[in-house]
């Protein structure tokens, strides 16, 4: 109970002010107010900035009946904070929380709750004579309550500030209850009616356009549009999602797996190619790094690089030659599984090769600069990996470009590596083997659909032994290769 004098208050009564600071849960306040002078009266505005002082100035002796009263009495009266009251018939003056902060000010604060653990649930006589502090959380009680709002037609506001920082309030034209003969009934709330679409009548702060504010349980989502504050009560989590309290407030979450904004989840399947990641972003997607997971894949969804620029977009690279800082004289395993870094210099791995170009029909691009900085290019129409069972057999076809082509060679060979030796040549490893090119010798060292030891785009890089065969203007010693696939 804060209605007690201050010592010292002695000639001139001064107006206390004390802000509060609001927490970051859920915020109830109620007020009332002379509703036809709150309404015009034209000084209003925040006064955020005054938040954590205390202020003094002097009012007239007498005791305002209401804060519209304290605020035309106190030389500062623009400052919310607490004031002493005394309502016509009540038997002493009391301190209450005056806000002039909202809709032209003057509101007398009856109840404030703000989720900081005052125990509201509480007998008859607390009720009648109030608790709490009107600096935190309190009921005013309700025997002044019904002293202040006897007294004229007064009007009552509710702010609500939600968990994810909405604010909204509502008010009634006329608000009143009755002494405690009457039990203190609500006697008049104009507007109110129970009813759930109630909320309906909630009005928008101007800074909350566009807003959303989902209920704690997920009962209704709400929104400011032109500020109306409207509410969909079908709004309800559907059955692969949950409602959760998560760092952006309330709402149904889908559930791991999924995808969707919780009304709505669908199973969650990552991207199959690079193509999908375009489609998917509906043409927004960059060149870059992007995980895919091709729908015969079974393992977990891999790294690519997606050039989303040669020729349009959505190619998925598996191959990539640019400085040689990558070793590509490597093993069955390693071309089985991949190595490199996707944006630099790779292999993606035959296994994925063969997954991702078994789900649809796929073409290949292979994209060439040669020796002297000139780039060529070569499509093909057709392009597929067989799985390990027949060693990565390879099947292309439908030539064009300008770099000739040298793929038709590998049409229908198995793959080779270093350690496991599918070529057709009968004197070894092609893989292994050494061959004078240009004029110098040359190692192929490299995992390759080697036919009789023709050239790879996988030999090491910086010697003649990487090359395309028919390339014009220099076929040795090309400097970039980059291979990739499209779906047709
Ligand atoms: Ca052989």
């Amino acid at each position: 109970m804060l209605i007690q004098h201050s010592t010292g208050r002695t000639m001139s009564q001064f107006c206390h002010l004390q802000f509060v600071i609001l927490l970051s849960y859920f915020f109830w306040t109620s007020r009332v107010a002379l509703n036809q002078e709150v309404h015009n009266n034209p000084n209003s505005g925040p006064n955020e900035g005054n938040i954590g002082y205390s202020y003094f100035f002097y009012q007239q002796p007498q005791y305002p009946r209401d804060c519209l009263e304290a605020r035309s009495q106190c030389s500062t009266s623009n400052l919310s904070g607490v004031h002493l009251i005394k309502p016509d018939g009540y038997p002493e003056p009391f301190e209450v929380y005056c806000d002039n902060t909202v809709d032209s000010g003057g509101w007398t604060v009856i109840h404030r709750f703000q989720n900081d653990s005052l125990l509201f649930n509480r007998n008859w006589t607390e009720y009648k004579i109030g608790f709490g502090f009107l600096s935190h959380e309190f009921w005013i009680g309700n025997d002044k309550l019904s002293f202040l709002t006897n007294q004229n037609t007064y009007g009552l506001r509710i702010d609500l500030l939600s968990a994810d920082g909405l604010s909204l309030y509502v008010t009634y034209d006329k608000f009143r209850i009755s002494d405690e003969y009457g039990e203190y009934k609500l006697t008049s709330v104009m507007g109110y009616n129970g009813q759930k679409d109630n909320i309906n009548r909630f009005l928008c702060p101007p800074s909350s356009e566009d807003a959303v504010y989902i209920f704690p349980n997920c009962s209704r989502r709400c929104s400011c549009t032109s500020g109306q504050f409207t509410c969909d009560y079908s709004y309800q989590c559907c059955s692969n999602a949950v409602c959760e309290e998560r760092k952006n407030g309330s709402r149904c979450y889908c559930n791991e797996g999924y995808k969707g904004d919780g009304v709505n989840c669908t199973i969650d399947t990552p991207p199959s190619d690079c193509q999908d990641i375009y489609d998917r972003s509906r043409g927004s997607a960059e060149s870059g790094v992007y995980k895919i997971k091709p729908t015969t894949w079974d393992r977990e969804p891999f790294d690519v690089y997606c050039n989303m620029t040669d020729e349009g977009e959505g190619w998925t690279v598996f191959q990539r030659r640019m400085d040689g800082s990558q070793d590509f004289f490597l093993y069955w395993s390693d071309y089985k599984h991949g190595f490199g870094t996707p944006d630099r210099e790779l292999w993606l791995g035959n296994d994925k090769l063969h997954s991702l170009t078994t789900q649809r029909n796929y073409q290949l691009r292979v994209d060439l600069v040669n020796r002297n900085g000139v780039p060529y290019y070569a499509k093909y129409s057709s392009f597929r990996v067989s799985d390990a069972n027949v060693k990565y057999r390879l099947s292309i076809r439908g030539y064009s470009g300008n770099a000739g082509n040298y793929m038709n060679y590998f049409n229908g060979q198995a793959f080779t590596t270093r350690d496991v030796d599918n070529d057709w040549w009968r004197g070894g490893n092609c893989a292994t083997q050494r061959w004078s090119t240009c004029g110098t010798s040359c190692g192929h060292n490299s995992g390759w659909w080697f036919t009789s030891c023709d050239y790879s785009l996988n030999a090491p890089y910086g010697t003649n032994c990487l090359y395309w065969f028919h390339l014009p203007g220099g076929i040795c010693n090309v400097t970039y290769t980059e291979m990739k696939v499209r779906p047709v």
